[in-house]
């Protein structure tokens, strides 16, 4: 089975929810860069990557250049990416690179799940049937009431944990949103997430205050490329971390494990250039003992979990599953849980007219 075309699209949606906020982000809208590759065969698998609302056409560009060295090649994930990611890797090893890469690499797991007949997770070896979730705001920008009602409502929704976000100017005011949600919901699994927006000493302070609060994990606190930083304040404070969102390569990531400064590995699938790389990073954290939390795109994230021994959970980004989006039909979770669709392939359905009438 051979590539025969791809058809590119790149669509901006809007959050179902509104806007988003964080310690770095301002988020109205996300970009959803879809490719569509039909085989010799007749079969048409989808990929797809992501952004924040900033980067898809620099996406896009990458991939237009890469467009030729795909032509008619065989339908063969790994050897595709390798070779791939080769050819275009100069621009940086991980970042727009792999952020292309992802479109290609999940339409080509996609092919080869439909031409065996098979639910991807089944190709790749299911080892779980489905996985838990937990709820996840991007909400700094509401006020700690607000917080509050939405992570009781992730708890009546059957999720197993949190995360809110921190980084308000005051560290006070953390603390007090915090112990207001504390209050609410008792000693329910909580994470918190700084988006890498404190210095080391800030984040050495907010470890400190934030003790007695018996978070789950904390997330980004500092830079992503500050690998050196998280071991440094992980050993001192012994508070689990979380990270991996913006961590794009295998040997970033097992730099970060190496050097003891992650608890909770968050690879990304379009980050991380797709399901390729993503399971050798899984595989890595497996052998430092750590678990798959993966950031964002749950319904996907989910369905790869369950064929990953390691996986912990997915992360149901409030306003922004691709569900929620409408960029995919609904795949609700039950009880808490995602499952994997039992139909050949990644079991993903776009909705091309919604992302056509987005299409930029
Ligand atoms: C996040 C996700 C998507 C956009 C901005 C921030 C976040 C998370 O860091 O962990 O969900
Ligand atoms: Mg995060």
């Amino acid at each position: 089975m051979r590539i025969d075309s791809i058809d590119l699209m790149l669509s901006k949606v809007p959050l179902a929810k509104g806007e988003w906020g964080d310690q770095i982000h301002r988020v109205t809208d996300i970009e959803f860069l879809t490719a569509r590759v039909t085989t010799d065969t007749g079969l048409v698998g989808t990929g797809f990557s992501h952004t924040s609302g900033v980067g898809g056409r620099t996406m896009m560009a990458m991939l237009d250049e890469l467009m030729p060295e795909l032509d008619g090649r065989e339908v063969n994930p790994r050897k595709l990416w390798h070779d791939s990611w080769r050819y275009i890797r100069d621009n940086g090893p991980g970042g727009v690179t792999t952020l292309a890469l992802a479109a290609i690499d999940i339409a080509m797991w996609d092919l080869v799940g439909k031409e065996r007949g098979q639910a991807l997770v089944d190709v790749l070896g299911r080892v779980h049937d489905r996985v838990k979730l937990y709820g996840s705001g991007i909400n700094l920008n509401l006020s700690a009431e607000e917080v509050v009602d939405q992570v009781q409502g992730w708890k009546a929704d059957g999720y197993f944990a949190a995360k809110v976000k921190v980084g308000k100017p005051d560290l006070e005011e953390d603390v007090e949103r915090l112990t207001k949600i504390r209050e609410a919901v008792g000693m329910f699994p909580l994470m918190v997430d700084a988006n890498q927006g404190w210095t080391y000493g800030a984040a050495l302070q907010a470890f400190k205050r934030f003790e007695h609060l018996n978070l789950y994990w904390i997330e980004e606190p500092l830079p992503s490329d500050d690998v050196l930083g998280h071991a440094q304040l992980r050993a001192r404070t012994g508070i689990p971390i979380g990270l991996g969102e913006n961590v794009y390569t295998l040997n970033q990531f097992n730099n970060y494990l190496a050097m003891d400064a992650v608890d909770f590995v968050q690879a990304d699938l379009g980050r991380v250039g797709g399901i390729t790389p993503w399971l050798d990073i899984a595989a890595t954290a497996r052998s430092f003992g750590r678990p798959m939390a993966p950031h964002f795109v749950v319904e996907l994230s989910a369905h790869i979990l369950c064929a990953t021994p390691n996986a912990l959970c997915g992360e149901m980004t409030d306003g922004g599953t691709m569900s929620e989006l409408k960029v995919i039909e609904p795949q609700p979770p039950v009880d808490g849980y995602l499952a994997p669709r039992n139909v050949p392939g990644h079991g993903l359905e776009f909705n091309w007219d919604y992302l056509k009438a987005h299409a930029l």
